[in-house]
Order: C-alpha cells, then structure tokens, then sequence
C-alpha cells in the first residue's frame, strides 16, 4: 500500500506539480481528474462538437491537394426547431460518421495511463506515398491547433522542421502513423511543392493532449485538442541501427519504446544492439541476410533468433556456445561448417556448471 502511494506521488512529480501527502490538507492541494471520467467529459464534448459544426466538403472534395489553411470548421447557426442549418456546400461533421464516411472514430485498445481512449480524425485524404510513419519515426508536416472554441494556439503553415514521432503528444503518435506521406513533388522557383499527401483533421481528447497541464497561454487543463495537418515526408529510425526499425522494437505494442528490455540491462531494445545479451549482435542475427532479422529463427520455436537466447534450441545459450571465449559465437565453427550457436547437433558449451 505503502509502495502504491509513493509511485502515485512519483508520477505525480513527473506531472510537474506539487505531490502532498493525503494527512497534509494544505489549501494549495493539487488533485488530478480521474482519466476514465475525464475522457468521459472530453469524449461527449467532442461528439457534441460533431454534431454542431460544419465543414466544406464540396470545396476540399474539388481540390486535388488540400491546403490546410482551406479547411474551414465552422459552428452551425439553430434553427427555430433546434436543429443546425447547414449551407449548402458544407456537410455537417457527424454525417461523415457513417459507413465509408472520412470522420473515423478510433476506439484505440491500447491504454495510457491505464486509460482506454477514444479519438477522431477527419480523413480528407490518405496519401498517396509509400511511407507510412511508425510511432517512432520521423515526419515533416504542416499543421495548425486549435482549441474547440477556434483559437489557434499553434500553426506551422509551411513545411515543418523534422518532428520525431516520439517526441510528441500521444494523439499525434497514435493518428499521423494512419496516414501515408506525400506521392511526389516538384521543386519550383526554390518552393517545394508536394503533392497528394496525408490530409486531415484530428480530434483528440485531453488525455492524449496536455491533460491536466496548462500548456503556453491558451491550453487550459482539460482541452480537448483539434489539428488540421497534411503529412508530407517521413523516414523510419532505427536507433540502434540494428536494421529493425524503431518502432517494431516496441515488443508490447503500446507505444513506448523505453519499457522494451528484454535482457533486461536497462536498455531498450529500441537502443539496444544485442536486445537478449547473447553476444550475437542483432543485425548479425539475420541468418539469410535479407535485411530483416525478425524473420531469422533457426530452432523454429516462434522466438526470432535475435529475442532467442539458444538459437539453435539445443539447451545450451547462444552466450555459452562461444567455445573459445572471445565474445563473439560467430566465429566458432562446428563440424558441419556451421557456427556452434546455429547447429543443434554441436553442444559443446563453454559453461564450467554445465
Ligand atoms: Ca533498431
Ligand atoms: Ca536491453
Ligand atoms: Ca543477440
Ligand atoms: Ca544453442
């Protein structure tokens, strides 16, 4: 119980706010929303949103590249009956809500913060590129954010610098990997212009925002966060440049990459160059070269070579398997010309207990 409580206060530093004890009933007491209840509030906030704003449909639907500073949203006037009016033209957001219809709604199964959300994004067009970014790599997009009321609180309207997927709020790293970058572009008079890249508009609750941070002079705690952005070139990291991508380093699929360790030196796999410390480099693990060790498992029990510990599923460690002890089990070869660590018939093993 006792242990709880300090990692509740723990995370609560991290927040960058005052942690006191529950005995402590100081009048400057800071006490987070409950995330399920708040992303209740955010989640109706937003479909309200929907049903009370228009967008311009026909205008973007003519538009073979969207610009994003032509995306209007727009609050609808009631009429006497209670009901928007929507001119003619524009399409009101909930009527894309429908099958086939471009505003997605995204139960996301994966938890933040032991929370599962709900998010939004207006899909005006997927993208023609080859490259659709992971949640850990990079992109350069142009944007604008708002705030539900229509403040702009930040806009880059020009080609972004290069923004690492990770780096950002986990609405972005969960909705630009959606979209595909830009097909092509043509270089004029020293302007780049690209063409039919990833266009949208994300809706993302507070949870997935700043949640309860007041961030710059416009967000309050609690905003719910709107972007109009359009995705215009990306490229994968691999940090540990072991030729599997960053990305897929994230074992658990929950889009972090610090909490993937699977030899547990503290580590990540996503930093790591031999991710189970069997002394065979990763991207010495890709036995047939293709590039790609995710698809190398010599012993076929399921375990990629390069997570296996024994690859050859002898019983006895890839590590002890280095007969002459010079750190690398590569270069120990059986009698089959085969590396011992690869060869199931060669046991021979440098452990003195075994
Ligand atoms: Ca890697
Ligand atoms: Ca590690
Ligand atoms: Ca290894
Ligand atoms: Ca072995």
């Amino acid at each position: 119980m006792k242990y709880k409580n300090l990692i509740l206060c723990l995370l609560t530093i991290l927040a960058v706010v005052a942690c006191s004890d529950d005995d402590n009933s100081g009048d400057t007491e800071f006490s987070e929303n409950d995330r399920t209840e708040q992303q209740m509030i955010d989640n109706d906030s937003l479909l309200g949103f929907f049903e009370t704003h228009y967008y311009n449909a026909d205008f973007l639907d003519s538009q073979e590249n969207i610009d994003i500073l032509d995306i209007e949203i727009i609050e609808a006037s009631i009429d006497g009956n209670g009901n928007p009016i929507v001119p003619a033209g524009y399409k009101l957001l909930v009527d894309e809500m429908v099958d086939g219809g471009k505003l997605l709604t995204i139960e996301d199964p994966v938890r933040f913060e032991d929370t599962e959300y709900t998010y939004y994004v207006l899909n005006l067009n997927q993208g023609g590129g080859d490259f659709q970014p992971g949640f850990a790599d990079s992109i350069q997009l142009v944007y604008e954010g708002s705030l539900m009321d229509g403040q702009v609180f930040d806009s880059q309207y020009i080609l972004s610098p290069v923004f690492t997927l990770t780096g950002l709020i986990e609405g972005w790293k969960r909705i630009i990997p959606l979209f595909n970058t830009a097909e092509d572009f043509e270089n004029v008079d020293g302007f780049t212009f690209y063409k039919n890249y990833g266009t949208g508009v994300m809706f993302i609750p507070s949870g997935l925002g700043y949640f309860s941070r007041q961030q710059g002079e416009f967000i309050s705690p609690y905003s719910n966060l709107i972007f109009k952005f359009g995705l215009m070139t990306g490229r994968e990291n691999d940090d540990d440049s072991d030729s599997i991508g960053s990305t897929l380093e994230d074992l658990n699929n929950n889009y972090d990459l610090l909490d993937d360790d699977t030899d547990e030196d503290g580590i990540p796999n996503a930093f790591d160059v031999d991710d189970e410390n069997d002394l065979v480099e990763t991207i010495d693990e890709d036995i047939d070269g293709d590039g790609n060790p995710l698809n190398d498992d010599t012993d076929g029990d399921g375990i990629p070579n390069y997570l296996d510990d024994d690859d050859d599923g002898d019983g006895v460690p890839t590590a002890n398997e280095d007969i002459d002890g010079d750190g690398d089990p590569t270069n120990d070869i059986g009698a089959n010309g085969i590396p011992k660590y690869l060869d199931p018939t060669e046991t021979e093993s440098n452990d003195p207990n075994a």
